[in-house]
């Protein structure tokens, strides 16, 4: 069970192993890339970040971390490559990773790359990182690839239907980028202000999620979405509260 002593410590130092990398530590907006694996999440970043980029490992783990500078019309943005995922539910190392990075780290934005040809399978994982935070820009990648199998999707309907920015690409021939940074620009300067339609569950997790989000209130100090983690604790999710008290998210 979620105990306060695991999330509030007092005496510790508050501290963010996730955002320590050279790149972020600079006060430059830190964007995540998200996406499952394969639709071209490394082609993006590759194509904005050029050779400025910092290979690491994650904090603890042997997965491989990714960060490069984006420089575009004068500004400057940290891009982080998340592993490939196909969720958020912390079935891997590499789940917990992304997870973890979005939930702690709290990017400025979170682009989610999506294939184009196989939609379905990959809003799932939109909406779940629409869950954890609002700032989400989706880059509808591969739209050569669909139109050649005769699929075409109306981003803008998709846009009005998730509730955020929707930017079609085709990454591996550079299209669809410059407007993809713009509009992550205007995300991170706060002049388009996403609002995900998010799923509603049955009535029962949704009251119960809202009163255990109320007690977790004082825990988490508007630090962590409390709607977000209280879901998670019905899930019976036991990484999240180890990630917390790693977090040590305290006063
Ligand atoms: N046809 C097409 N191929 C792409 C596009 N973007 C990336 N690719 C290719 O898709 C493959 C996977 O890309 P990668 O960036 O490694 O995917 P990741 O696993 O998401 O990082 C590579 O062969 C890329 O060249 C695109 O827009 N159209
Ligand atoms: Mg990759």
């Amino acid at each position: 069970m979620l105990d306060a002593s695991t999330i509030a410590s007092p005496g510790m130092p508050p501290v963010k192993p996730l955002q320590a990398s050279r790149l972020a530590l600079s006060g430059r907006p830190v964007v995540a890339l998200a996406g499952n694996p394969n639709t071209g999440k490394s082609t993006v970043f590759n194509a904005l970040t050029g050779l400025r980029q910092h290979t690491g490992n994650w904090p603890g783990k042997t997965v491989a971390r990714h960060d490069g500078l984006c420089v575009s019309a004068g500004r400057e943005l940290v891009l982080v490559d998340l592993p490939g995922t196909y969720s958020l539910l912390a079935n891997s190392a590499e789940e917990v990773i992304a997870r973890d990075f979005i939930c702690f780290a709290r990017p400025d934005a979170t682009i989610v790359v999506v294939d184009a040809t196989c939609l379905r399978r990959n809003l799932n994982l939109v909406l779940q990182v629409a869950e954890i935070t609002p700032r989400v820009v989706v880059c509808l990648n591969l739209i050569d690839e669909a139109r050649r199998k005769g699929i075409e999707i109306d981003a803008p309907a998709l846009a009005r239907d998730l509730g955020v920015p929707v930017v079609p690409a085709v990454a591996r021939d550079g299209l669809g980028l410059d407007q993809l940074v713009a509009t992550v620009l205007a995300v991170v300067d706060g002049q388009v202000v996403p609002q995900p339609v998010l799923p509603r569950y049955a009535h029962d997790v949704e009251t119960r999620a809202a009163r255990i989000a109320a007690a977790l209130e004082p825990m988490l100090d508007g630090r962590l979405n409390r709607r977000w983690v209280a879901l998670r604790l019905i899930e019976g999710d036991p990484t999240i509260i180890q990630s917390i008290a790693e977090q040590r998210i305290d006063g």
